[in-house]
């Protein structure tokens, strides 16, 4: 047990270690300690003060969330008034604001020093410390009073409760912003979308909503940030003369100031930092909306004096606004080259990011029902950098009356807007296609591709500039118009040599003969690779058996479920797929049809066998091999669909699996008596030796 003398010594020894730490992390995001080390210094000060209560004070870092819930903010007049800065949105109004500086200091003819920054987006407060304690702090609110908000600022890690030994004023009252970080406004909003909670439209209104919190629990797990631009009231200290130097001695009593602030001389050094800043503006872990000019020496400053409310030695340089109010006049959809539905909304033009904006994307159906937004709505678009324009969000107080319905796309487009064909949402899918397929223009370049692709029909040599050009120019809408390209046609499109027309025709004809596998897997049906292809074939042998399967049967495919089936059957049912089928069949397109496992006859027809083990007499090869030659198919895993499992010495999973599934289970013998009198086919040279 310490005296009492020994705990205020390591209290006070801990206090400054973790307030060393928090500075370290919060306010140069460069930590010397791991986390893990910093939760036990709290911990050890947690403990401390609850054995020596009459110990803790204000400053601790303990008490950073300590006060209770308040009922409301309590207004605090603000002892000098926090002005407005006035704007200058164009390279004209900097010019003038320069010029009226110099002719307000009575030298026209010479440069002025200023200190430029970014204008932070956040909300302005003053930190009011009395002898180095942080004593209370305010809102700006109308510049002459605001609200005290000293419980919520006392969570703010950046922001020092107690400033470092002796060099401290009687009195400093430090201004700046509080903001939060982009990256803490993502994680924010990302939770209160997996929770329900209120979701904020951009990380100022996160901001100034978490800090008028009158639950100061709520503000700490928020986490803001704070960047001092200035000083209130001060006294017991000499200032620095000039904005630059009273910035660097508020960074040497630990306030978080910008890295980004330079000083720069005359308006065209101002518009040279303006355009620095822009072009790295969306790299900040911070939001600005501009830039603040300040004449640099606080002398000054001081002639120049104030008109209005504003004075007349700053500016703020705004960025053009990345967000702005609109209306959406209508929601259409654009279809993508694999058939995906993206819906636009249309806009009424409007001026946003330096651009006038009149479409933003609203991604997908979920997206559209998760911000609620319909036609008619007054909407929040923003356009950030060259970042396609979006729409944040509804402003409901504006929505029409009565309102407007719900959009849903699938309501307002059952049918591909491009080619007319069904359009599906598939379950468990964020996407709305077109079935369209291999007829939808909008997704026939990328069906052409898929088309020609090695593994499918493998016609070389038509690639990506070709098939734009034959699909630009007209000469080709579907697979089967390559069937009908000639000579003459494709010799007269530029830069294709007479060799090269000849050797891709040839290409195309070879692909006449190919495989019902390749076939199917080349319709490019979604959800359909190259394996199940080969597992329709397979099942069913023949192309028309596959044309008339309803969903169920579909589903008899070993490794065919619900949503595969149903989209193999929306893409084979789709009007415009079947025309295309049958002038592929027409143009020549063929293969060798065989009778299809289900049809097919023998012993084990349709059936699907899984072997695991060792057989005594045969080996794999060869069991796969009767297998199939009986009409059935063997499957690499067990599951509901299995029939047999062959089980020989030494099974592995599978054994386990169909027990556990409870599928029938045969040993060598059994295999065989099933088999009947089905012919041992030689596997070529596989034999592998018979041991018993
Ligand atoms: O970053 C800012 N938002 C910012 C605001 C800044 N960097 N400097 C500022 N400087 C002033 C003066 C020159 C009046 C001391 C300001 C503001 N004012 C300000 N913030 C809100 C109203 C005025």
């Amino acid at each position: 047990m310490l005296t009492r003398e020994q705990a205020q010594a390591r209290l006070q020894a801990l206090r400054a270690e973790i307030e060393y730490h928090n500075y370290r992390y919060y306010v140069l995001d460069d930590p010397v300690i791991p986390d893990a080390e910093f939760d036990r210094l709290m911990q050890e000060l947690i403990a401390l003060e609850a054995q020596w209560p009459e110990l803790i004070t204000p400053d601790s870092p303990s008490q950073r969330v300590g006060a209770p819930p308040a009922k409301e903010f309590r207004e605090v007049r603000h002892a000098i008034p926090m002005l407005s800065l006035n704007n200058a949105f164009t390279d004209e109004d900097v010019i003038a604001f320069d010029r009226r500086v110099r002719e307000g200091l009575g030298q026209p003819e010479v440069s002025v020093e200023y200190a430029a920054e970014p204008k932070f987006d956040g909300l302005a407060i003053a930190l009011h410390y009395e002898r180095g304690l942080l004593v209370f702090a305010a809102t700006r609110g109308d510049g002459y009073s605001g609200e005290d908000v000293t419980a919520n600022v006392r969570t703010v890690r950046s922001i020092p409760l107690r400033l470092p030994d002796g060099q401290a004023p009687d009195w400093l009252e430090v201004r700046g912003e509080v903001l939060m970080l982009k990256r803490d406004f993502e994680r924010l909003n990302a939770q209160a979308r997996a929770s329900g909670g209120k979701v904020f439209a951009n990380p100022r209104n996160a901001a100034a909503g978490s800090l008028r919190q009158l639950d100061p629990a709520i503000t700490a797990q928020r986490r803001l940030t704070f960047y001092a631009y200035g000083v209130g009231r001060v006294e017991g200290a000499q200032l620095p003369p000039t904005q630059a130097g009273i910035m660097d001695w508020l960074a040497g009593l630990r306030f978080p100031v910008t890295t980004e602030r330079r000083v720069v001389t005359g308006a065209q050094g101002l518009l040279a930092y303006y355009r620095e800043l822009g072009a790295r503006r969306h790299d900040l872990p911070y939001e600005i909306d501009g830039a603040v000019y300040k004449v640099n020496r606080v002398a000054d400053q001081e002639r120049l004096g104030f008109v209005a409310r504003a004075p007349r030695f700053a500016i703020a340089h705004k960025y053009p606004a990345e967000e702005a109010l609109t209306v959406v006049e209508a929601i259409e959809v654009n279809v993508g080259r694999t058939g995906a539905l993206t819906p636009v909304a249309r806009l009424k033009p409007v001026f946003v990011g330096g651009v006038t904006v009149s479409n933003a994307t609203l991604h997908n159906q979920d997206e559209i029902d998760r911000k609620d937004v319909r036609v008619g709505d007054t909407v929040i678009v923003r356009r950030a950098g060259d970042v396609i324009p979006e729409v944040v969000g509804v402003v409901l107080e504006r929505r029409p009356v009565p309102p407007p319905p719900r959009f849903s796309i699938l309501e307002h487009y059952p049918v591909c807007p491009v080619c007319g064909s069904r359009t599906v949402r598939e379950p468990g899918e964020a996407v709305i296609r077109c079935t369209g397929g291999l007829y939808c223009p909008a997704q026939r370049k990328q069906a052409l591709l898929h088309f020609a692709s090695r593994r499918a029909m493998d016609i070389e040599g038509l690639g990506e500039k070709l098939v734009d050009r034959l699909v630009d120019r007209g000469l080709v809408a579907t697979p089967a118009d390559l069937y009908r390209l000639d000579l003459p046609t494709l010799a007269a499109l530029e830069r294709m040599a007479e060799k090269s027309a000849g050797n891709l025709l040839a290409a195309i004809d070879r692909s006449r003969h190919t495989t019902l596998a390749r076939f199917i897997y080349a319709l490019g049906i979604p959800n359909v690779g190259e394996a199940t292809a080969a597992d329709l074939a397979r099942h069913f042998g023949r192309l028309d058996a596959l044309l008339a399967a309803d969903v169920e049967t579909l589903q008899q495919v070993p490794e065919v479920g619900p949503v595969v089936a149903q989209s193999i059957h929306d893409f084979l049912h789709e009007p415009h797929n079947r025309a295309v089928i049958e002038a592929l069949r027409a143009a020549g397109v063929h293969w060798e049809e065989g009778g299809g496992a289900a049809v097919r006859t023998g012993p084990l027809a349709g059936k699907t066998l899984v072997l695991t083990g060792t057989l005594p007499h045969l080996s794999r090869e060869q069991a796969k091999a009767l297998i199939e030659a009986a009409g059935g198919k063997v499957s690499g895993s067990v599951s509901a669909k299995t029939d047999y499992v062959v089980v020989g010495a030494d099974p592995g999973s599978k054994y386990d699996k169909a027990l556990a599934l409870n599928r029938p289970i045969l040993d060598e013998e059994g295999l065989l008596r099933l088999l009947g009198d089905t012919p041992i086919p030689s596997p070529g040279g596989q034999d592998k030796e018979v041991t018993s």
